[in-house]
């Protein structure tokens, strides 16, 4: 098949990681090590990298990552205040969603990618839950350039312990419902590492209504 050797592990069996009220399932090297090569450093430097604010409380602040916004037409999102408004899908990323709808046995029509330009750069603890996102939203993250650390915490059971995960060059995680319900995820600060990593986060938005 013509796509053997470029998409690594992707035919492969993930590992899948069940957790109390969600599921995770991680495919390790999904893409090989030379297409994440290749992906990375063409999409650092061509990808519109946009420098998002928020306002909490009346300070609006600069997010601590850059981001962009792909999708269908209609595909708008929201959240914390910021409205995007989607670029258009380019061939190579229309592929990738491709190989990733398989692997995730669902559709796609957006995609949120994220630049941590290095390990001051960060999300904090939150669900990928924004109303237009549906009521179970599956959502698959595919990561590339330096490993960080993915974290996940139960939103109200204190016993559970805090999962950690190491994403590397070309892993790829699925998120399947009902796991945004009930955990929240983060990528905390690594205030050692200096090398920047991208992740792209397939989504399936609900379309706008015309009422
Ligand atoms: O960078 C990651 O692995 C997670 C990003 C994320 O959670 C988000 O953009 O909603
Ligand atoms: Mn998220």
């Amino acid at each position: 098949m013509e796509q053997t050797g470029l998409f690594g592990n992707a035919e492969e069996a993930p590992e899948i990681i069940k957790l109390p009220d969600g599921e995770l399932i991680l495919h390790r090297g999904f893409l090989s090590k030379s297409k994440a090569d290749t992906l990375f450093s063409q999409w650092i430097n061509s990808i519109p990298w946009q420098q998002d604010y928020i306002t909490i409380a009346g300070n609006t602040l600069p997010i601590p990552r850059l981001q962009a916004w792909f999708g269908d037409n209609d595909s708008y999102y929201q959240y914390s205040g910021i409205a995007l408004a989607p670029t258009p899908w380019t061939p190579a990323l229309l592929t990738l969603k491709d190989i990733i709808q398989s692997a995730a046995g669902t559709t796609f029509n957006s995609l949120l990618i994220n630049l941590y330009r290095n390990g001051q750069d960060s999300v904090s603890w939150h669900a990928d839950d924004e109303i237009e996102l549906g009521e179970k939203p599956t959502i698959a993250s595919l990561s590339l350039g330096e490993t960080r650390t993915f974290q996940l915490r139960h939103v109200n059971n204190r016993n559970l312990n805090t999962l950690s995960l190491p994403l590397a060059h070309g892993d790829l995680v699925i998120m399947k419902p009902p796991l945004q319900e009930y955990w929240l995820h983060q990528i905390p600060k690594s205030p050692h590492t200096t090398a920047p990593r991208i992740n792209l986060t397939f989504r399936q938005i609900a379309r706008e209504s015309t009422n």
